[in-house]
C-alpha cells in the first residue's frame, strides 16, 4: 500500500470511576488514535500508551513525537508497505513498541477493509464469543472492594482480577474468598514488590489464586524464576514480556507459568500471535490483557483471544466497565462473553460526532513526495 498521510488524534474519555493501581490513579483515559489513509482507504489504530511513563517507558506525547519524526516517514518512504512488513521497516528504531503497534494496527485495518476480511478470519479464528474477565482497581476500603466485585459477578464476569500493592494484598484476597468462595480470582502487582516480599506471596498461596501477575521488576526475568520456585501459585508475566524473544527467555527460565499478551506492549497483533504460537508449543497458557482500550481496539483483542492458546479469560470487559460513552458503539457482555467482531477490518470505527466531542488535538502528517 502507498500511505497518503497519517492523522494522530489525542482523545480524552472520562472513566466511570478512578482506576487505581500500584502505579497510580487514572480518572480519564487520554489515548492516541491513528488514522492512516493508504491507497485512498482509511485504517484505524489505537496507541495504548498512557499519558505518563508509569506503566512502560512510552507515553502519549512521546509516541506522537516518535511517530511524527521517525516512524511515519519510514513507513511512507516504502511505496508498497504492508502491515506484515511494518515490524521489519521500523526495526532500525529501538523500542517504542506501543507506538509501532498502533501503526501496524492501522495499516492492517486498511488492508483488511480493502480485502473485505474480518480480523478473526485473517487470524483463522472461528470462535464467536470469548470469555470476559474484569480488572478491579485498588479500592478505598475492603468493603468497597467486596461490593464492587459482587457487582461485577452479578453482571456475569467470568473471572476477577484485583490490583495489589504492598499493604493491599493478603487481606483483600482473604475478604473476597470469604465472601465469594472459589470464584476464579487472580491478582496483579504491576511490579510493586521485591524478592524480600516473598512471605506475602507465600501467604497468598493459601488462597488458590489462578495466578499472580508481574510481582517483580519488569526487567528481571531471572528473579521471577527464583520466586516461582519459592511459591506454588503460578506466576504470570505482563510488563516483562515485551517481545517474542522475551517470552522465549521467560519460558526457558521457568519465570512464567502463564503469559499475559498485550498486543500494544509487544509491538503489535502480529508479534502477539508469534508469542501465542511459541507459548502454545511450550504448553504455557496465555490470556489477553487490556490497557483500557477504547472500542477501536477492544474487538481486535477479542478476536486475538479467539486463538486456541488463549485458555484463560482475558481483561476484555464490556466498554461500560470503563466508559459511560466510548468513541465507538460499545462492546457489551453476552452471558459473560464479548463477541468477536465479524465486520471487515481490525478496528471498530469511531462515531464521528463522538470523536469530535472527545478530541483534544489532531495532527496530520502528510506524505512529502
Ligand atoms: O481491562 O483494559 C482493561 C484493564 C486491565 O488492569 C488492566 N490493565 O496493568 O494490566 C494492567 C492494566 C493497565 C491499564 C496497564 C492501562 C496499563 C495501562
Amino acid at each position: 500500500m502507498r500511505i497518503d498521510g497519517i492523522e494522530l488524534r489525542v482523545v480524552s474519555l472520562p472513566l466511570v470511576s478512578p482506576f487505581v493501581t500500584s502505579f497510580g490513579s487514572q480518572s480519564e483515559r487520554i489515548a492516541l488514535l491513528i488514522r492512516v489513509v493508504a491507497d485512498g482507504v482509511e485504517g484505524w489504530g489505537e496507541c495504548v500508551a498512557l499519558p505518563e511513563p508509569v506503566y512502560s517507558s512510552e507515553y502519549v506525547a512521546g509516541a506522537v513525537d516518535v511517530i511524527e519524526r521517525f516512524l511515519a516517514p519510514a513507513l511512507m518512504a516504502d511505496e508498497s508497505i504492508t502491515a506484515e512488513r511494518v515490524g521489519e521497516v521500523l526495526e532500525p528504531f529501538v523500542g517504542h513498541r506501543i507506538a509501532k503497534a498502533s501503526l501496524e494496527m492501522a495499516l492492517l485495518d486498511a488492508q483488511l477493509r480493502t480485502a473485505h476480511q474480518s480480523f478473526a478470519a485473517y487470524l483463522g479464528v472461528t470462535k464467536e464469543l470469548v470469555p470476559s474477565g474484569v480488572s478491579v482497581g485498588i479500592q478505598p476500603t475492603i468493603d468497597e472492594l467486596v461490593t464492587a466485585v459482587g457487582d461485577y459477578l452479578d453482571e456475569g464476569y467470568q473471572r476477577i482480577k484485583i490490583k495489589i500493592r504492598p499493604g493491599w494484598d493478603v487481606e483483600p484476597v482473604r475478604a473476597l474468598r470469604s465472601e465469594y468462595g472459589a470464584i476464579p480470582l487472580q491478582v496483579d502487582a504491576n511490579s510493586a514488590y521485591t524478592l524480600d516480599d516473598v512471605v506475602v506471596f507465600q501467604e497468598l498461596d493459601d488462597f488458590e489464586l489462578l495466578l499472580i501477575e508481574q510481582p517483580l521488576y519488569e526487567d528481571d526475568i531471572r528473579l521471577h524464576s527464583v520466586l516461582a520456585r519459592m511459591i506454588s501459585t503460578p506466576i504470570c508475566l505482563d510488563e516483562s514480556i515485551v517481545s517474542a524473544r522475551a517470552a522465549a527467555d521467560a519460558i526457558a527460565l521457568d519465570a512464567a507459568q502463564i503469559i499475559n499478551i498485550k498486543p500494544g506492549r509487544v509491538g503489535g497483533y502480529l508479534e502477539a500471535v508469534r508469542i501465542h504460537d511459541l507459548a502454545r508449543s511450550a504448553g504455557i497458557p496465555v490470556w489477553c490483557g487490556g490497557m483500557l482500550e477504547t472500542g477501536i481496539a477492544r474487538g481486535a483483542n477479542a478476536a486475538l483471544a479467539g486463538l486456541p492458546g488463549f485458555t484463560l479469560p482475558g481483561d476484555i470487559s464490556a466498554s461500560a466497565r470503563f466508559y459511560r460513552e466510548d468513541v465507538t458503539e460499545p462492546f457489551e457482555l453476552e452471558n459473560g462473553c464479548i463477541r468477536v467482531p465479524a465486520e471487515a477490518g481490525v478496528a471498530r470505527l469511531p462515531i464521528p460526532e463522538r470523536l469530535d466531542e472527545c478530541t483534544v488535538s489532531t495532527r496530520w502528517i502528510p506524505r512529502v513526495s
